[in-house]
């Protein structure tokens, strides 16, 4: 396969994304390519593993939907506060799939207003190039820090129908504007040796095979070894029974170990 040797660092000083040469600063400093999901129902839950486990991630990835309790200074505010304190980036997972028109309003505005605090967001590659011309028009409109997105090329679960072609044509599509889409949700690394998408890969866990609803896990060093440059974990971590710190260094540590061995 295709794997870049690269390491993080170098990949930092010459990334075409200003987001991506951020997320690697942050690796490095923090020496972590771990992205924990947060798919919680309150925000005080929320928070508090985000200040609790914020030492050990480069990158949070929301759900905001799904938080009952959620209200824009409440959630929002304070996130962004932990960002600051705890050096990490945001990803709102927020899996954008309509025109460009559309998804531009959807990512700026309503009750959520993303591209106020999200780094990082996705979309699907199905509705073609106006998707990324409408959500970088967002970004552009309304802030002037960095932002970048991630298509999704595969997906983790079982059945999923994002593979061969359509991946392929999703990789194209990226090429577009590299300064924005910066990278795929996906499961291998994907683009030519000579290109630097970043890749993020879900569907990660250690004890676990499955969910009992399509999810499907592979280890740490199974997605790091085929090219994952991020791995991003839920219910490995944050799971009913688990304890989250302890569970956080260990897949941290299994991540950067993965990581090393592959530049070797
Ligand atoms: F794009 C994808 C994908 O292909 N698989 C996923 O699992 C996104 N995800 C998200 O990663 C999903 O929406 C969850 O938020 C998270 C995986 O959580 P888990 O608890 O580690 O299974």
């Amino acid at each position: 396969s295709n794997i870049t040797p690269k390491s993080y660092e170098s990949r930092m000083a010459t990334h075409p994304s200003p987001l991506a040469r951020r997320l690697f600063k942050i690796m490095v400093e923090k020496q972590t390519n771990l992205c924990v999901s947060l798919d919680v129902y309150s925000k005080a839950e929320l928070l508090q593993l985000v200040d609790t486990l914020g030492p050990y991630v480069c990158v949070f990835k929301t759900h905001v939907d799904i938080v009952d309790d959620f209200s824009y200074e409440s959630v929002v505010e304070p996130l962004v506060a932990l960002s600051k304190k705890h050096n990490f980036l945001i990803f709102e997972d927020r899996k954008f799939a309509d025109i460009g028109s559309t998804v531009k309003s959807q990512y700026t505005s309503g009750i959520y207003k993303i591209v106020r605090w999200s780094h990082i967001t996705n979309a699907h590659a199905l509705p073609g190039p106006g998707i990324i011309d409408g959500l970088y028009a967002g970004a552009k409109e309304v802030t002037d820090d960095e932002r970048g997105l991630l298509l999704l090329a595969e997906m983790s679960s079982k059945g999923s129908l994002a593979t061969g072609e359509y991946t392929d044509k999703t990789v194209a599509l990226a090429r577009g504007n590299t300064e924005f889409t910066f990278g795929f949700i996906a499961q291998n690394r994907l683009g030519e040796p000579d290109e630097d998408f970043v890749i993020m890969t879900p569907g990660v866990g250690l004890d676990a095979k499955s969910d009992g609803l399509g999810q499907q896990y592979r280890t740490v060093d199974e997605a790091v070894s085929g090219g994952s440059d991020i791995v991003i974990v839920g219910r490995g971590i944050i799971g009913k029974g688990r304890d989250p710190i302890a569970e956080a260094k260990r897949y941290r540590d299994a991540g950067w170990a993965s990581y090393l061995a592959r530049l070797k």
